[in-house]
């Protein structure tokens, strides 16, 4: 019995150490792209570290605003072209740091009701792979347009 006791703490050990909480995942400078009031989609910015020692991916995103829906994109060159290329989730390494950028990683709200006016806060959660949710508030702020993009934001 007292072995059971003492493996079951082990085993709860060993799984606190390697579970990554919210606080190992940082936010730095989250932006959304100002847009123009009949804007079909917004896009969202910003730096995010990964202070774990676990890869971690961003697999789903929610807002307080209110949009048909949020897609995942990265702008890859395609045949000499730069398209925005939807993907499932976006991958922040152990110990590392993924940077959405225009022209890159970022992420996408479709369909805003309201288009945010610059200066406003926009509220996202980010949903890992691991069930760990993150929520940053995202300055609304004009930003350079992606190059080749299919929606104009
Ligand atoms: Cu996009």
């Amino acid at each position: 019995m007292k072995n059971l006791i003492k493996h079951a703490f082990c085993a709860l050990f060993l799984l606190l150490s390697f579970s990554v909480q919210a606080d190992d995942i940082t936010v730095i400078d989250p932006w959304v792209r100002a847009a123009p009031p009949n804007a079909p989609a917004l896009a969202a910015f910003m730096q995010v570290k990964n202070h774990s020692g676990v890869a971690l991916s961003i697999v789903d995103v929610r807002t307080n605003l209110s949009i048909d829906h949020i897609e995942l994109h990265r702008t890859q060159m395609k045949d000499g072209v730069m398209k925005m290329i939807p993907q499932t989730a976006i991958p922040v390494a152990a110990g590392s740091s993924t940077i959405l950028k225009p022209g890159s990683w970022h992420i996408m709200l479709i369909k805003p009701v309201k288009v945010p006016a610059v200066g406003e806060m926009v509220e996202l959660t980010l949903v890992f792979d691991n069930g760990i949710e993150k929520t940053i508030h995202a300055h609304v702020r004009k930003g350079m347009k992606m190059m080749g993009t299919d929606h104009e934001t």
